[in-house]
């Protein structure tokens, strides 16, 4: 089905209706001329008129996915890291050259108003950013789809350094206002909480239960528009953010007491107030529980009585949705279903669980036992005392079931208890998400196979059938055709423009890499974008690199199992190898060591760290026996819009996690399509890298995951490697003896002897193996050609890393919907 858009509402698509529409918005959305507008103003009036270009088609959308009430998807996420919308809204519309004329035509710098928007940092890392892909892929591949989220008023703390420690800033991205959202008050939903439950026969004599809420606030939902790839369908992302229900009281304000007049309103505004700056590891917070119950409450209830029409059968949901949860966040969302059918609607507990069981599917993100949501019964109890009762009777069915199947197994029972006892009396939300899912998935194959064998084994036993696996992805509209243009440039000129949607035709390049002539351009290529970062490092942190030194990077979030720690000993093994006279300093391949990384506010160790990386870069950045070919850069704030810039300057990507702890990573394959080497472990997402590159273009190194099952059953002793290895000694003594810290000894003991008596994640085991395949980078390094022929094969062997193809897997394994025809292109 095609239809027409109405010419009411498509702007002109010519540089002067641009600059027209452009002007308008000045005047008439910010109420001031060309002279003037301030930098903000001009962002405003641009994104709006950008805007303009999609509003037609999302409306379109909307209206086609309501008459054709195909199976949909719901993305139900806390977390959606979705980088700036300017320019992906650009590349979508693909309005980027009328725009860049017109502006120049005005005198203004697209780049500089590019500069205005404050990414929304809603989410922390992998999990949220892999939201955004997903939710970009679902709209280019033309599945009908919403997202589900919580529009947080601060988003990830922005990191800064003093003296080197990090220091957690406020993110205030709605500051300025924020061009890209909607908001719906009328479309408010509200959403209880605590008091008690009772019973009560309704009136067929049954005996029911109900729920006697004790306070409630109200959701508002705001609106972004996520467009296609240039297909005609604009998808939304519904975000929602907590009011109070009377956000203030006249009579309490009329008596004099102004703070207490608002206290229900702030309570509730906490609610959405900020992101919790926690990666893998959940934080037992009151507050947590709030936001995960506030966002699906509210999602459930849009999706049932606003999204479906009022006639709808619910019998029929399995047929019309499917809830995906990504990871335990949403998982309260299982009760909170019964709930609605079972006390709202009237249904038996059995005709809710069976609509229940199919329409939930969940993703697992981690390995980590910590990592692992469980919310305390008593918890959980006070703030929604109806869905624990629910979530009780679903294990005593569960249990049941499972007493049947292996009848003098009680142990078992109790290891697949959704409840656990001990060390409290807690609900853990993987088990409650895996009994009720119809499908689990893991987020690579190494991942999954270790959630089937460990993590989840009892379960994978119990129900085969559901487990499966989806390897991530990324999308390459941001990834690569937006933040890399001359390489975008390039491919395109080689096989043509379809692979931005379909980036298995990457394979179409691989001929290429023996070609003298497109090495040659793919390395300058390159080397422009090394320069294009080492110009926004030199503005954006005072930071200075070399264009000419190989890029070695590692960012993501700081944890001690993915081994920053491992990275920063390498540096400190060549600092003293130059230092002690072993290695002349004309020997070295000049390299600028860039790390991105924020940690946890509560995380000492990583925090730690932090400082410790930053002390290392002092001392060598500035030590003249080093000449400068060795660096260390550390911007602050590694964020989406500094990714953008950086992956594709990068030549070596560390992916150094130990094995079996990375679930999946994501950065591993933004860096491999951009044509960075990777040196890594067998871990996460790594494995599948390396099989389709090949062993020749990837610098593996490390232990597998079975050797470290084995070494820790055998009791790790990390002191032994240190008394065995000299270079490791070296590296070590040197950060005990304060050789960074100005001779201080104390400030990075805890560090040092962390590594020594504890090393939960065996850098010191993996360290030989690491500094020897460095030693092969710089080898490899030296044949410049070579190189560039193996980040060329890099390049177009990674199209299987699209997000595209991951939803396309979950479309066939999971979800069991299909792409409709936009309504129109
Ligand atoms: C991350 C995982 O650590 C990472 O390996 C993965 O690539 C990403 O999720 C997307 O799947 N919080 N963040 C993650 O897991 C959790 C829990």
């Amino acid at each position: 089905m095609s239809e027409s858009l109405d010419p009411i509402t498509v702007p002109d698509r010519t540089v002067e209706g641009f600059v027209q529409e452009f002007l308008r918005e000045l005047h008439f959305g910010q109420g001031v001329d060309m002279s003037r507008a301030s930098t903000n103003d001009k962002y405003l009036a641009l994104a709006r008129t950008v805007r303009h270009h999609l509003m037609s088609r999302w409306m379109q959308t909307l209206r086609h996915q309501g008459q054709v009430q195909a199976k949909s998807v719901a993305y139900l996420s806390a977390e959606f890291l979705l980088g700036r919308q300017l320019d992906n809204a650009l590349l979508a519309a693909d309005i980027d050259g009328i725009v860049t004329e017109g502006l120049t035509s005005l005198g203004i710098d697209l780049d500089d108003l590019r500069q205005a928007e404050q990414e929304p940092g809603l989410g922390n890392g992998g999990l949220g950013r892999l939201a955004a892909c997903f939710i970009d892929s679902l709209a280019t591949l033309s599945v009908p789809s919403i997202g589900y989220g919580i529009r947080y008023e601060y988003g990830i703390f922005r990191q800064t350094f003093v003296d080197g420690w990090q220091v957690e800033q406020p993110d205030t991205w709605l500051e300025l206002g924020s061009p890209w959202e909607f908001p719906h008050p009328e479309a408010a939903v509200k959403v209880n909480f605590g008091g008690s439950t009772e019973t009560y026969i309704d009136d067929d004599g049954n005996a029911r239960s109900r729920w006697l809420p004790g306070w409630s606030v109200i959701g508002v939902p705001y609106n972004y528009m996520v467009p296609g790839y240039r297909n005609g369908r604009v998808n939304t992302l519904r975000l929602w953010s907590a009011r109070a229900e009377k956000s203030f009281d006249l009579q309490i304000f009329n008596s004099g007491d102004y703070a207490d007049a608002v206290r229900a309103q702030t309570f509730a505004e906490n609610i959405s107030k900020v992101l919790y700056p926690e990666d893998s590891t959940p934080q037992g917070k009151e507050l947590r529980l709030q936001q995960q119950y506030f966002f699906v409450a509210c999602s459930l209830a849009d999706f049932l009585d606003n999204v479906l029409p009022g006639d709808f059968d619910l019998t029929k949901l399995p047929d019309r949705i499917v809830f995906q949860l990504n990871d335990t966040h949403p998982v309260i969302a299982i009760p909170e279903l019964m709930r609605l059918l079972v006390d709202d609607r009237g249904w038996s507990w059995e005709d809710a669980w069976a609509v229940t069981q199919q329409v939930f599917a969940y993703t697992c993100h981690t390995l980590l036992p910590e990592a692992l949501e469980v919310w305390s019964v008593d918890l959980l109890g006070r703030l929604l005392p109806r869905h624990l009762e629910i979530i009780y009777r679903i294990n005593d069915e569960f249990l049941a079931q499972v007493r049947k199947a292996y009848p003098d197994d009680e142990l078992r029972v109790r290891r697949m208890s959704i409840i656990a006892e001990f060390p409290e009396r807690a609900v853990r939300m993987a088990f409650l998400a895996t009994v009720a899912g119809a499908k689990v998935n893991g987020v690579a194959e190494l991942h999954s196979q270790l959630l089937r064998d460990k993590v989840l084994n009892d379960f994978s036993a119990y129900f085969p059938d559901k487990f499966t696996n989806v390897t991530n992805g990324v999308t390459p509209r941001r990834f690569v055709r937006m933040s890399n243009p001359a390489l975008s440039g390039l491919i395109t000129e080689a096989i043509g423009e379809g692979w931005v949607t379909d980036l298995g035709r990457l394979r179409e390049l691989e001929p290429l890499a023996d070609d003298a002539e497109f090495r040659r351009r793919f390395a300058e290529i390159k080397r422009g974008n090394k320069t294009r970062l080492v110009d926004l490092l030199a503005a954006r942190d005072g930071i200075e690199i070399s264009p000419d030194a190989m890029l070695d990077v590692m960012v993501k979030r700081l944890h001690e199992y993915k081994r920053q720690m491992l990275k920063l000993l390498h540096v400190i093994t060549l600092y003293d190898r130059v230092t002690s006279g072993e290695l002349p300093i004309d020997q070295v391949t000049p390299r600028t060591f860039a790390f991105g990384a924020k940690a946890a506010p509560g995380y000492k160790m990583a925090k730690q760290i932090i400082g410790l990386i930053n002390a290392v870069g002092r001392t060598i950045n500035t030590d003249p026996a080093l000449e400068r070919r060795l660096r260390v850069a550390f911007p602050a704030n590694y964020n989406v819009t500094l990714a953008e810039t950086l992956v594709p300057a990068a030549d070596l990507s560390e992916q150094i996690s130990l094995a079996g702890k990375e679930a999946s990573g994501t950065g591993n394959m933004k860096f491999a399509l951009n044509g960075a080497l990777t040196i890594g472990t067998d871990d996460g997402a790594n494995v599948e890298i390396r099989q389709l590159v090949g062993d020749d273009h990837f610098f593996l190194f490390g232990l597998t995951e079975p050797e470290v099952a084995d070494i820790v059953d055998a009791g790790y002793r990390p002191s032994t490697y240190y008394a065995a290895n000299p270079t490791l000694r070296r590296a070590l003594d040197h950060i005990a003896h304060g050789t960074f810290s100005g001779g201080d000894q104390r400030v990075f003991e805890p560090v040092v002897s962390n590594l020594l008596h504890e090393d939960r994640f065996l850098v010191l085991a993996d360290f030989q193996s690491y500094i020897d395949a460095q030693d092969r980078v710089e080898k490899a390094y030296a044949d410049q050609d070579g190189w560039t022929r193996s980040a060329v094969l890099n390049v177009a062997r990674s199209g299987f890393f699209s997000s595209d193809r991951s939803i396309k897997d979950y479309l066939d394994r999971i979800w069991h919907a299909e792409p409709v025809a936009p309504p129109f292109v």
